[in-house]
């Protein structure tokens, strides 16, 4: 798939009052001394066009046929165009609900939001990330931030993915229409999409509906994977209305809904997972005067997940597992421009309600029903307040930024509370935390070589199943997890460099960053609890590790020698430790992708390579054995057409042409992906 990246540099800087901060910021002064004294630097203008993020933008929307060209596959899910992204890597438990990871890290480390908004999945096993209870149809671009450059979006360790929604321009164009269909062959899934688009120059309004439903996927070697089939309807409507000039009031409105996902290499399947996902918003074009671009939201999300294992083969013990979370939140931002400062100043808060629970149903009926509390209804409450100062210095930029927060967890049900207590009789009630972040990034340009370096501090809290988890069964590891809450802050210091050199047919980039985790949050075996789980092995316990080190490096290279092709090259290669030198599960070994695609006039065409190596660091104690090396191949052809005024985009392909069978590191349990796969895409714009 083809990304487009933005890949300016990011810095970032770390300040926390330790000496290994102050030891990162004499380096940083030194870098930025010796630039300053280097007479032949380019100096940049003032220019809001660069920007010193060290960011990928992943295009999604299919608006316009230059996005469809690009696409190799216009109807893929969200999941498989993230996947697309080269810092974004997806665990697969099957077919839907793929959870990101960024840096090797998982959601507990990321900051995952919808334009800017807080959810929170409702599962305490992770079937329902925050990407699955959105389509492509609804947004425009995925933004995908490293390390502390995401802090803008939440507290974080590993960086930010915001999925931004599609927004109407108040362009007079009245009432457009589209149809979209797709098909897969292997899990013979049908994809089905209509949208109405009203834009008038004060009001728009966007809708769109779109259906998925796909059935067992095969391996390859044609093996079928059962308990892989999933079906989901997705509704969201956005508008917008403009108050007088440069005054504007959004609405936005999604209704998520998969029903009968199977999770194959999990013990259970999801019968419903639901998302409705709303917000009202207020743009300003300035305020009080001297700031611009005021932008603020207030939004609820309310998410139900109820797991199901009714149509498993030979369970122990049937469990009905619901979970719930709700959140509501808001944030209000504003830019300002002073001299060669560009400022920008965020505040915001959520508050969220995570609750899960189990109960078992004993074989025998004269036993009683056994019920837990999971996720004790955790009430968890965050303000913050986000700043960031963009300085041009000499022909370089500096971003110096910083997130402040507030945390307060409260374990608001009773029985959860005393569950918990059995094992930590001392625990509060509630608890608050101080969440801090600071980071610097620096770019300089001499044409055409371009150096970003960053420093960065950032820490968080434990998530709601690290402190609060209660008997979580990880079929990974086949052991049962108990949260503590008494956890302390994981803290994370990162240090991250990128140099390119681009010109505009052909560039060439090596970025590294390592991130020195300190307080580690991690499950551990406590021999003396024993299981909950029917099979389990032991039971593990969060606990916070004296460090981890993580390592991710790579070299990307892009060539156009006619502006009709276009290559690609990326290999990448990551490496995670714990202070005795243990591999951390999830770590890729080194992989690698290749694409070259064609565009000219109606017809696009590309051919894709992806592959990795044997992975040699990996830990058995968390359930992982070692996964062999694989290389696959894809092709995709389309073609433009013209009816009267309107347009038809047509796409056809196919994926794992050799038909391999293969798993990567980040697949749950080793279930294999999907083998060979043809798809077709037809989408009919009316104008
Ligand atoms: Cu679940």
């Amino acid at each position: 798939m083809t990304s487009i990246n933005y890949t300016h540099k990011v810095c970032e800087i770390h300040m926390v009052w330790s000496k290994p901060i102050l030891h990162w910021a004499s380096l940083l002064l030194l870098l930025l001394f010796i630039t300053n004294s280097n007479a032949q630097e380019l100096v940049l203008t003032q220019d809001s066009i660069i920007t010193i993020n060290l960011d990928e933008v992943i295009l999604i929307s299919t608006r316009n046929s230059l996005n469809y060209h690009r696409q190799p596959k216009p109807l893929s899910s969200l999941d498989e165009f993230l996947e697309s992204s080269k810092k974004v890597d997806m665990v697969k438990r099957g077919a839907y609900a793929w959870e990101p990871t960024l840096n090797n890290m998982f959601s507990e480390r990321l900051s995952v939001t919808i334009d800017g908004m807080k959810i929170f999945g409702a599962c305490t096993d992770k079937m329902d990330p925050i990407t699955s209870y959105v389509e492509v149809s609804n947004l425009a671009k995925a933004h995908v931030t490293s390390g502390q450059q995401g802090a803008k979006h939440g507290t974080t360790i590993g960086g930010a993915i915001d999925l931004e929604l599609e927004k109407g321009n108040f362009k007079d164009t009245g009432l457009q229409g589209g149809l979209e269909t797709g098909y897969e062959s292997n899990n013979e899934m049908n994809v089905w999409g209509a949208k109405l688009d009203y834009s008038g120059s004060n009001f728009y309004m966007d809708t769109n509906l779109s259906y998925r439903k796909a059935g067992n996927y095969y391996a390859g070697g044609d093996e079928e994977i059962s308990f892989s089939q999933f079906e989901k309807y997705n509704l969201a409507v956005n508008s917008g209305y403009k108050v007088s000039q440069g005054k504007l009031i959004t609405a936005s409105f999604i209704f998520d809904e998969a029903r009968d996902v199977g999770y194959p290499a999990l013990p259970m399947d999801v019968s419903l997972a639901q998302g409705i996902i709303t917000s009202v918003g207020f743009e300003q074009d300035s305020l009080l005067r001297k700031f611009t671009d005021w932008n603020s939201k207030l939004y609820f999300n309310t998410i139900t997940h109820i797991m199901d294992d009714t149509k498993r083969p030979n369970v122990p013990i049937h469990m009905d597992m619901p979970g719930w979370s709700d959140t509501y939140g808001f944030f209000t931002e504003a830019r300002l421009g002073l001299k060669n400062h560009r400022l920008f100043f965020k505040l915001d808060g959520f508050y969220n309600r995570s609750l899960a629970e189990m109960t078992m149903y004993p074989n025998n009926p004269n036993e009683l029903p056994m019920f837990m509390l999971t996720w004790p209804d955790v009430r968890t409450t965050n303000g913050g307040v986000y700043f960031e100062d963009e300085l041009s210095i000499n022909g370089s930029i500096l971003k110096i930024a910083t997130r402040m927060a507030v945390q307060n967890q409260e374990v608001a049900d009773e029985l959860g509370l005393n569950s918990l207590r059995i094992f930590y009789p001392e625990m509060e009630k509630s608890k608050t935390r101080f969440l801090k972040s600071i980071s610097g990034q620096w770019h300089k340009m001499w044409m055409p070589w371009h150096l970003n370096v960053g420093l960065s501090y950032g820490d968080r809290a434990p998530s709601v199943s690290e402190a609060f988890g209660f008997y979580l069964f990880n079929s990974f590891d086949n052991h049962d997890y108990i949260g503590d809450p008494e956890l302390i802050n994981e803290k994370s210091m990162e240090a991250n460099a990128k140099i390119s050199w681009e010109k505009s047919n052909f560039k060439i980039s090596a970025e590294a960053n390592v991130f020195h985790i300190t307080d580690y949050i991690i499950g551990a075996v406590d021999p003396s609890l024993s299981v909950m789980t029917i099979g389990a092995e032991g039971v593990k316990v969060y606990k916070n590790l004296e460090y981890a080190n993580m390592y991710n490096t790579s070299l990307d290279l892009e060539y156009a020698p006619i502006p009709q092709f276009k290559w690609n090259g990326l290999i990448a290669y990551h490496r995670g430790v714990d202070q005795d030198r243990e591999n951390l599960p999830f770590i890729s070994p080194f992989s690698y992708r290749s694409s070259l695609s064609y565009h000219k006039g109606s017809i696009s065409g590309s051919i894709g390579m992806s592959g990795a190596g044997k992975q040699v660091n990996y830990n058995p104690n968390f359930g992982e054995d070692q996964t062999m090396a694989y290389t696959i191949f894809s092709l995709s052809l389309g073609k433009t057409f013209i009816f009267n005024n309107d347009l038809m985009y047509t796409k056809v392909g196919v994926e794992n042409i050799l038909d391999k069978r293969y798993s990567t590191y980040s697949d749950w349990k080793n279930i294999p992906r999907m083998g060979r796969n043809f798809f077709v895409t037809i989408s009919y714009a009316i104008n």
